[in-house]
């Protein structure tokens, strides 16, 4: 077997062979997640956020279809700018390779590549999950089933609220990946710090998460931890807002047959129309808010490395 056909900037190279923390980033929140040209601010902020905390950034993306972990600017515009840009889930990477494609990485495909370049902890918005409706259309992302299967630790808000949050839960508790609330006993909303639901086990600090990844490994659970940050109260969308726009968008979404990969973009899309850019500010205060713990877990990480070995 030759070597993964993945290529490390030598930043992130540097980072990991000196055990220093690396936070992965995924990069369809970017290209498909938020709208032109606040995208490519929100994406250079990112990396910033976790630069000035002494961590390196790992943004994810297939270039010219090679999967590529940690961007240099170039590459994030052309992914921020670039209307060519294709959705990339785990299952598109082998033909967006072959096919020299140049994609942005979901969760799923974020999470994979991650863990093939070494990179234990990765940071996103808000995961994929069971979609409403979902009895009858089947339709639930890839990232569930991803992050199954991949010891990667992964800092969320939750699963959007455009989702089944309750049958995504269940598929949680199926699938055997561990969930962590931040600071919480509940389960957050995405752009609402609160789904309604509760979760089994809350943790305190960057050392508790980095406790249970260990503990995980020693047991060889290969499987993802959840780590479930809510945003501040004060810093959510407006719940009365939220019911009545997701309503709109879901609706709007039937009667449009909007299916597959289009959802969850469409979905989003229409929250940032319909809340006056409101759903987008929040969205990336919700990244922001992910991508500083994740790198405080990167850093507990490194650090217990560095101790134990
Ligand atoms: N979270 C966000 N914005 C996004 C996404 C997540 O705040 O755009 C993306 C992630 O890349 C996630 C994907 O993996 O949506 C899920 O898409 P789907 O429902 O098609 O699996
Ligand atoms: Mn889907």
């Amino acid at each position: 077997m030759t070597q993964p056909p993945i290529t490390l900037s030598d930043a992130v190279a540097d980072a990991l062979a000196e055990g220093r923390p690396v936070v992965a980033l995924e990069s369809t929140i970017i290209s498909h997640g938020f709208p032109r040209p606040r995208n490519l601010d929100a994406a250079r902020l990112f990396e910033r956020l976790l630069t000035e905390a002494g961590v390196t950034p790992a943004t994810i993306a297939v270039i010219d279809g090679v999967p590529r972990v940690g961007l240099d600017d170039a590459q994030l515009a052309r992914i921020a700018e670039d209307t060519a840009v294709v959705k990339v889930s785990a299952r598109d990477l082998a033909p967006a390779m072959v096919r020299e494609a140049t994609g942005a990485t979901t969760v799923a495909a974020t999470a994979l590549l991650a863990h093939r370049a070494g990179i234990r902890v990765f940071s996103t918005g808000g995961l994929g999950g069971v979609h409403r409706g979902a009895a009858q259309s089947f339709d639930e992302s890839a990232d569930l089933v991803a992050l199954a299967g991949l010891p990667v630790t992964v800092v969320s808000a939750g699963a959007k609220s455009i989702l089944d949050v309750p049958a995504t839960l269940e598929r949680l508790e199926t699938l055997n990946i561990t969930v962590l609330g931040y600071r919480t006993n509940r389960y957050p909303g995405f752009y609402l710090a609160d789904s309604g639901l509760g979760v089994d086990w809350r943790v305190e600090a960057p050392d508790e998460v980095v406790e249970v990844m260990a503990a995980q490994d020693a047991l060889e659970l290969r499987r993802a931890v959840l780590v479930a940050n809510p945003l501040p109260v004060d810093k959510q969308l407006d719940p009365a807002l939220h019911d009545r726009v997701l309503a709109e968008a879901l609706a709007r979404a039937d009667a449009q047959r909007i299916s597959g990969k289009d959802v969850t973009p469409f979905l989003l899309a229409y929250f940032q129309q319909h809340t006056a850019g409101a759903s987008l500010e929040v969205n990336i205060d919700i990244a922001s808010n992910n991508i500083v713990l994740g790198g405080q877990i990167a850093t507990a990480w490194a650090g217990r490395a560095a101790r134990v070995g």
